[in-house]
């Protein structure tokens, strides 16, 4: 029994170590409790609140999230404490989490990345399976532009655009488990420039041809240049395609098909461009010789990404799937430049693939972190 009392003792001690002004008088009471209107929840299991706070505020318990530490809690409630606010709440929505973004530097509207297995909750019915219920909003309750990619997927991505993130930590909230909610967020309120392909529509986008030097095959009737909205064997549907023959009749000389966004003209600033792509170059053509393809990304005509140069020496280790490319640092100054995808093939080489998920987004380095926090039931 007193080996039990010395456990107990060093749990505890171990428990609240740190927070010494309540260690004294503790009061234990019932080992079941009601929470006080307000915050959300019931104090039956371990990820209720993240943060206790005392009668006057003070943090003093900040579960680790374990089942030990919440039992602990639960046998031992001191008198007077209660639970802090656990956060916003939504009506009619069922489950919350906290998201927790890290930044060493204050930066407004700025756009942030949390990754979240939905296809687990999906699987659980807590989601809707096209993510239509997913819900961000600031630590307030106000909701802030977001959008879903990779919906119902082991690592769907969220960004959100928060209005105000603090030099240290900013919370923000996601939500989710309302089964009538209605899509809300979209990618163009997120971003400074945003395209997802999936009304499947090109509007805004013009076919830009240009020879690289002679290429033979691309021109803008050339039916070896398409580009097409595409839903075929893609994960995820809806993007971009392009393709295209360089001609086999003038070797090394590169064939380019283009299509230009000429309109990326946002705020003066730094800035990243992302996208996701798939099946770029290195496609073997049916010409023999095919010596090089290649996609890549270009603004105002320098080279901002390339994908690796492929080959029919080297097509299976070249394929990608739907990997993310990202330019590096770039610089805006309030004046329209042409953004443009294009697809590149040399010497009878076919060069095609697909893009999607196009994000022009405010960049800052280092780049705030995100931590994605249990799931609340509300
Ligand atoms: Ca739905
Ligand atoms: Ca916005
Ligand atoms: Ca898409």
């Amino acid at each position: 029994m007193a080996k039990i009392k010395l456990i107990f003792l060093a749990t505890l001690a171990a428990l609240w170590a740190g927070v010494s002004p309540v260690l004294s008088g503790l009061a234990f009471a019932a080992t079941s409790y009601a929470i006080a209107t307000g915050n959300n929840a019931t104090i039956n299991e371990w990820t209720v609140c993240n943060v206790v706070t005392n009668a006057t505020g003070q943090q003093i318990f900040i579960p680790t999230n374990t089942s030990t530490e919440w039992a602990q809690f639960r046998l031992h409630y001191p008198a007077g404490i209660s639970l802090g606010t656990c956060g916003p709440s939504i009506p009619s929505y069922a489950y919350r989490r906290k998201i927790t973004i890290n930044s060493s530097a204050a930066l407004s509207s700025y756009p942030v990345k949390f990754i979240i297995d939905t296809a687990s909750l999906v699987t659980s019915g807590k989601m809707q399976s096209d993510c239509d219920d997913v819900r961000v909003t600031d630590s307030s309750g106000t909701a802030i532009d977001f959008v879903v990619e990779l919906c119902n997927n082991a690592n769907t991505e969220i960004w959100s655009e928060v209005p105000a993130i603090a030099n240290g930590t900013t919370d923000i909230y996601l939500f989710y488990g309302y089964p009538a909610a209605t899509k809300a967020g979209n990618g163009i309120n997120t971003f400074s420039y945003y395209k997802n392909f999936d009304d499947g529509s090109l509007a805004g986008w013009t076919r830009w041809v240009n020879y690289g030097g002679g290429g033979n095959d691309y021109t803008s009737t050339d039916t070896n240049s398409v580009i097409s909205i595409s839903t075929t064997n893609q994960s995820p549907p809806d993007s971009m395609q392009l393709y295209g023959k360089a001609g086999c009749n003038t070797p090394n000389v590169w064939g380019i098909l283009t299509m230009a966004a000429t309109s990326i003209n946002p705020p003066s600033g730094t800035y990243k461009l992302e996208y996701r792509q798939r099946g770029s170059g290195g496609q073997f053509s049916w010409c023999s010789g095919g010596t090089a393809a290649q996609n890549d990304v270009t603004l105002d005509g320098t080279v901002i990404y390339s994908s690796p140069l492929c080959s029919y020496t080297n097509c299976n280790t070249c394929l990608r799937d739907w990997e993310t490319a990202a330019s590096g640092t770039l610089t805006f100054t309030g004046v329209a430049r042409a953004l443009r995808f294009r697809s590149r093939a040399t010497d009878c080489e076919v060069s095609y693939g697909w893009v999607d998920d196009i994000k022009l987004r405010k960049y800052y380095s280092p780049e705030p972190t995100t931590s994605v926090g249990p799931e609340q039931t509300i």
